[in-house]
């Protein structure tokens, strides 16, 4: 299995997020990618693949936003990072935005997703990560890892939120099946739903989207991932959501997977790109699964199982200190410890 990160993702470093009322440090750090990295000692080189692949997945005008946004913000006087306070709860945005506030609430679903300097050089290198892992999944690979960061789940076509800019699972299935490797399933296992991404496929059928997470009453992003989303249009089945109740272990877990499973077998899925966050992990400091080693490894067991070519795109995980021994614990099944 080969493993990919370029460190110009670690770029991105905004200082401070609004969290329940107050200002926290950033939980989504370079620190989290580099205890991965130095987890393991071979990593395979990720390659550039241009801007074509991101713009599969996102408007012209939101990806030239995220470009220049920290610049607007400096050349507006502002100090730090870029961070909206205004945004348009009716999605209507008028074509002439001119002040950064407002590009920045106008493209954003929360507050807690900053814009630093070095933002943007780390999302396109995230990106070329995924798209890296497609590249050896089609020159014949089994499986491959993208250590990506900043992660892609939360984020749309056009909006960024919850600590992602760019989707990198969605940028990878649609790169995949470009290059022949579908029907592509996406299989998302972070803690939080993956919004964004289900967003992105809503009313594609050509993609299915299953996501196993906290359920939206009680947790991010509250708005997206209730059981009663299964897609629209042309997508209309091609959407699953598993919501588990806080404090979920292996005993309610593991039904779910073997479910969503069951459905990208019967789908006739023949790609898997699995968005995997370490915060359901017992120990996560921002949420509230109990998920052990022991159940990363049976996790990724169930899924190598299933026997497709299988991304697996790095999401959330805030431990930080278990976060490289988490990460071999879920990539063991693909033969990875
Ligand atoms: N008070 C990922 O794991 N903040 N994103 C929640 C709760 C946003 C998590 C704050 C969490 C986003 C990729
Ligand atoms: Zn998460």
């Amino acid at each position: 299995m080969k493993l990919f990160f370029d460190d110009r993702q670690c770029a991105h470093a905004p200082a401070r997020e609004l969290h329940n009322g107050d200002w926290t440090d950033f939980a989504e750090t370079p620190a989290r990618a580099l205890a991965v990295k130095n987890h393991f000692a071979d990593w395979a080189e990720v390659t550039d693949h241009g801007l074509e692949p991101i713009l599969a997945v996102h408007d012209a005008d939101y990806v030239a936003f995220l470009q220049t946004a920290h610049d607007e913000w400096l050349a507006a006087g502002r100090p730090g990072d870029a961070i909206p306070y205004a945004l348009p709860v009716i999605r209507r945005r008028p074509l002439d935005l001119t002040r950064i506030d407002a590009k920045l609430g106008a493209h954003s679903f929360d507050t807690a997703t900053p814009i630093s300097a070095g933002t943007w050089t780390a999302a396109y290198w995230s990106a070329q990560t995924a798209l890296s892992g497609v590249d050896a999944l089609a020159a014949g690979e089994g499986s491959a890892y993208a250590l990506c960061r900043p992660p892609g789940h939360h984020c749309g076509a056009d909006y960024m939120g919850g600590y992602c800019y760019l989707n990198t699972p969605a940028i990878a299935a649609r790169a995949a099946a470009a290059q022949g490797l579908g029907p592509v399933a996406i299989l998302d296992v972070d803690y939080h739903h993956g919004n964004g991404t289900q967003d992105i496929f809503y009313e594609d059928g050509s993609v299915l989207f299953c996501s196993i997470h906290a359920d939206p009453k009680t947790d991010y992003p509250f708005f997206w991932g209730h059981a009663d989303e299964m897609g629209a249009g042309a997508g209309e089945g091609a959407t699953a959501n598993w919501p588990l109740p806080r404090g979920t272990t292996a005993e309610t877990y593991m039904p779910a997977l073997d479910a969503a499973l069951a459905r990208i077998r019967e789908w006739g899925a023949r790609c898997l790109i699995v968005s995997f966050g370490a915060d359901t992990y017992d120990g996560d400091p921002i949420s509230f699964f109990a998920l052990t080693q022991d159940d990363y490894r049976e996790m990724s067991r169930r899924i190598a199982a299933v026997d497709l070519p299988t991304l697996v795109v790095m999401e959330g995980g805030y431990a930080v200190d278990a976060l490289g021994e988490n990460v071999a614990a879920f990539l063991s099944g693909f033969g990875r410890d």
